[in-house]
């Protein structure tokens, strides 16, 4: 007796496990087959949706996505008695050593980089004519510690890599909620109007380059810049990731639309670029992840940033939105711009909600 029900017991155990295994594996490949198609998932708390993702990026990838690409359009010489600059500058030290433990002034920091630097924060070659016009855009606030590590390296990596470049940092004025996104729609247009800028970096405040033989130029797709984090184990946390810092040609940034404007708080805004670039048909690219390493500086979060958690359900309309909601819908009003040696300053009012529960109530902002 005792013996007949410890087998059907056993039986019923077995029988359970192949079910869950038989359910886990039809739901599993039932979403691989639909998820390409339609929608991203955002960032998953669950093991489920990990698996989904984890999936989803197999399949991305196998659609001949070109990670290591890395080749650079071709640009007609530029008419002038300069030569070009050379494709591989001459003056690069590869990997160095990048340290956050001392605090510099404003003014240590300008005495130790500004001196090649012009008002801007621009530089460019005096001894050969750069292919590359490069604007790099830093959505901001209140991070004083963060850019003064970021420019201390930032600056003669760029000097080194021989661009016609300049460093703006885009200022959400106000306390209200956080919007990156749109922060780097705004440096966009800002900077065009500043000069024939041809090529766009985005980048975090807080993520500091490693080698410069990572090049803050533009290739033939979107690149992302920032592939090994020392904060994610200098491996990517997902092969999907678009965050950190990226790279487009103006084309490139056009054909997207730009960033969506409607991101607020943290979270997402990056993933609804990167379906922006797939959707559009092009892919991204990344440099070796030797080169591709950063160094990010740890902080808290920032007030008015919080995790935004309607943010990762946007991500299932960005096809339907993408072509109304970006460059050609930005709004914003300068309140300020200020031209230090090391950066231009643009203070900007992105009409931001005053907190995460009202943002519901901005439509299309
Ligand atoms: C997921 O996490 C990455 C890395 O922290 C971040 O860049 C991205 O915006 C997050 N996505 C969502 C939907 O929260
Ligand atoms: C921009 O925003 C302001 C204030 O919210 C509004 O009056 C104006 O109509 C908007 N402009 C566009 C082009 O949407
Ligand atoms: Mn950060």
């Amino acid at each position: 007796m005792l013996k007949t029900f410890s087998q059907i017991l056993i039986l019923c155990a077995l029988l359970s496990v192949v079910t869950v295994v038989v359910l886990l594996f039809y739901y599993n490949s039932s979403h691989l087959i639909y998820l390409p198609q339609a929608d991203f998932l955002g960032n998953a708390t669950n093991s489920f949706s990990n698996i989904i993702k984890k999936g989803l990026d197999k399949l991305l990838e196998k659609q001949s996505y070109v990670l290591n690409a890395g080749q650079q359009a071709e640009e007609p010489a530029p008419m002038d008695t300069l030569d070009p600059c050379p494709d591989h500058p001459q003056n690069l030290i590869g990997p160095f050593s990048v340290d956050f433990s001392h605090s510099w002034t404003w003014n240590e920091v300008r005495r130790k980089i500004s001196t090649p630097l012009q008002d801007g924060g621009r530089h460019k070659p005096a001894d050969c004519v750069s292919k590359h016009k490069v604007a790099i855009i830093i959505p901001y606030r209140n991070r004083h510690e963060h850019l003064k590590h970021l420019l201390f390296y930032l600056h003669p990596m760029l000097v080194r890599q021989q661009l016609d470049y300049g460093i703006y940092v885009i200022n959400q004025d106000g306390e209200g909620v956080f919007n990156r996104a749109k922060l780097m729609n705004v440096g966009f247009a800002e900077a065009l109007k500043d000069y024939d800028y041809e090529c766009f970096v985005f980048s975090d405040v807080d993520l500091v380059p490693m080698d410069d033989r990572n090049f803050y130029r533009c290739f033939k797709s979107p690149r992302h810049l920032s592939v090994a984090i020392d904060k994610f184990n200098f491996q990517l946390p997902y092969n999907t990731i678009f965050g950190g810092v990226s790279s487009f040609s103006k084309q490139q940034f056009l054909t997207v639309n730009g960033y969506s404007n409607t991101y607020w708080g943290w979270g997402g805004e990056d993933d609804d670029m990167y379906k922006r670039i797939i959707f559009h048909g092009m892919s991204i690219n990344r440099p070796e992840h030797m080169t591709g390493k950063y160094k990010m500086i740890k902080h808290q979060r920032d007030k008015n940033n919080e995790v935004n958690p309607k943010n990762p359900d946007k991500l299932f309309h960005t096809r339907e939105t993408m072509d109304k909601d970006g460059i050609n819908t930005l709004n914003y009003t300068v309140k300020e711009i200020v031209k230090d040696r090391l950066y231009t300053f643009i203070n900007v009012d992105i009409k931001a909600p005053k907190n995460i529960l009202s943002v519901g109530m901005l439509k299309s902002v």
